[in-house]
């Protein structure tokens, strides 16, 4: 009798007299959303789009350009891209963790391949949405398993670091790593900062090419960290984006990542294949967890894939497959490297091109800091209100925290930049 009541009413046709009248709304539910301000990085490329300015010049984000400051799609990605065409694959999902092969490459770039953490197991590695996908599954992880746990930033830092912590709800804070009197690591302060983090604490560390202030620690002070993080119980999180980009070697940029865990560390990893692959917007990378554990690495891996599955399923196919094919195949791999220091090689020609021209133009003051940076950035220290004097008087179009990516700057371009560089030190 029951049921058959039930069915009477939900077949009685609509409600004739219901709580909410069925009308368009007036406005929006969703007026009272506040406005984002636009991203620091990537808000450049799109003002840097909207100028009609013919000298325009964009050196905002971190993206490679050749001596024409056109976009470049490596040689290596173009052979490996036909060779992937000619199999044929099919497009199905690929696992939670991502392509065998690529992530068998990744961490072989980590490492080194042959690495004993990697035949004894302990590594778990997720294929994840390049660098920041990476990291924001590392954040996931450590809000989910390191409840509490405060993870520590330098100062300063790539912008998005503090998004893709604070998003995740985790506590974030800033260690000291700049010193813009020396325009070099205040490591001193450094060392005190992380010496008073609490045990169990995470340190972001750039593994190289640090981005924005392009110093990195030396070898000493790199075992002196690892050393810290050991004594101090610190859980450290290399975020590695530009490796084969400092040096133009993926061994000597690897360094760091891997003298920690030559000294018994666990690390977590994230990788990008962004910048030394050209992969920007395949969203290519790993996230990575050398553990010092078998087991633990098992159950850390069911894990990464279980936050994984709730945040983007399973990672896409096509740049794993490229990133796989490069790095396994010999010729292309060596083929890779030279491309890799092609690009290195731009980049520091650039570098020194700007610092003389600066040196010409304005003799009293000291550019040094310029060539003893490295990687794709220069930290000039313009201030705010310099850095709007490059944008709106000269149309160069740059972060305003004084960044600019020398990978965007030609020789063509050097002596303009320079002009507007002294120009705004001089004027504002
Ligand atoms: N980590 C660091 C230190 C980075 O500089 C970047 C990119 C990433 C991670 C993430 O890059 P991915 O997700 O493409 O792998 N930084 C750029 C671009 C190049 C950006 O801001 O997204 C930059 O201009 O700083």
């Amino acid at each position: 009798m029951q049921l058959q009541a039930r069915m009477q009413l939900r077949s009685a046709g609509p409600r004739r007299a219901g709580p909410v009248p069925v009308r368009a709304m007036a406005g929006s539910r969703f007026a009272d959303v506040a406005q984002a301000p636009p991203d620091p990085i990537l808000g450049v490329s799109e003002a840097f789009k909207a100028s009609t300015d013919p000298n325009k010049l964009n050196l905002g984000v971190g993206a490679y350009r050749d001596e024409q400051l056109k976009p470049v799609v490596l040689s290596v990605v173009k052979k490996a891209e036909s060779k992937i065409f000619s199999r044929n694959e099919n497009k199905e999902y690929l696992t939670i963790e991502g392509l065998d092969a690529f992530r068998k490459a990744t961490v072989d770039l980590l490492l080194g391949g042959d690495h004993p953490a990697i035949k004894e197991g302990r590594v778990a590695v997720v294929q994840s949405l390049s660098g920041t996908g990476s990291l924001r599954v590392g954040a996931a992880f450590i809000a989910r398993f390191m409840k509490g746990a405060t993870v520590y930033l330098s100062n300063p830092t790539w912008g998005n670091h503090r998004n893709i912590f604070g998003d995740e709800g985790v506590e974030w804070k800033y260690y000291r790593y700049f010193d813009a009197d020396t325009v070099g690591l205040d490591f001193r302060g450094m060392v005190q900062d992380l010496q008073a983090a609490p045990p169990g604490s995470v340190v972001v560390l750039h593994g190289c090419a640090h981005n924005p202030t392009g110093i990195d620690p030396t070898k000493d002070q790199w075992a002196a960290i690892a050393d810290l993080c050991k004594e101090r119980n610190l859980m450290p999180f290399f975020d590695v984006a530009y490796q084969g980009f400092a040096t133009g070697d993926l061994d000597k940029d690897a360094y760091a990542p891997r003298l920690f865990v030559e000294k018994g560390l666990e690390i977590v990893v994230s990788q990008s294949y962004s910048k030394n692959l050209g992969l920007y917007g395949e969203r290519v990378g790993a996230l990575v967890m050398v553990l010092n554990d078998k087991e633990a690495a098992t159950r850390c891996l069911s894990q990464l894939k279980r936050l994984a599955r709730a945040l983007y399923s399973n990672p896409p196919t096509h740049g794993a497959r490229i990133a796989a094919e490069v790095v396994n195949d010999k010729e292309l791999f060596e083929e890779w490297k030279g491309e890799m220091r092609g690009m290195a090689g731009r980049i520091e020609r650039v570098r020194g091109e700007l610092q003389r021209s600066l040196e010409s133009k304005y003799p009293s003051k000291d550019w040094s800091f310029i060539t003893k940076q490295i990687g794709m950035f220069s930290f000039t220290g313009l201030t705010p209100a310099q850095v709007d004097n490059m944008t709106n008087k000269h149309a160069i179009f740059m972060t305003r925290d004084g960044r600019i990516s020398l990978a965007g700057l030609n020789s063509a371009k050097v002596d303009y930049l320079a002009e507007a560089i002294v120009d705004s030190v001089r004027n504002h």
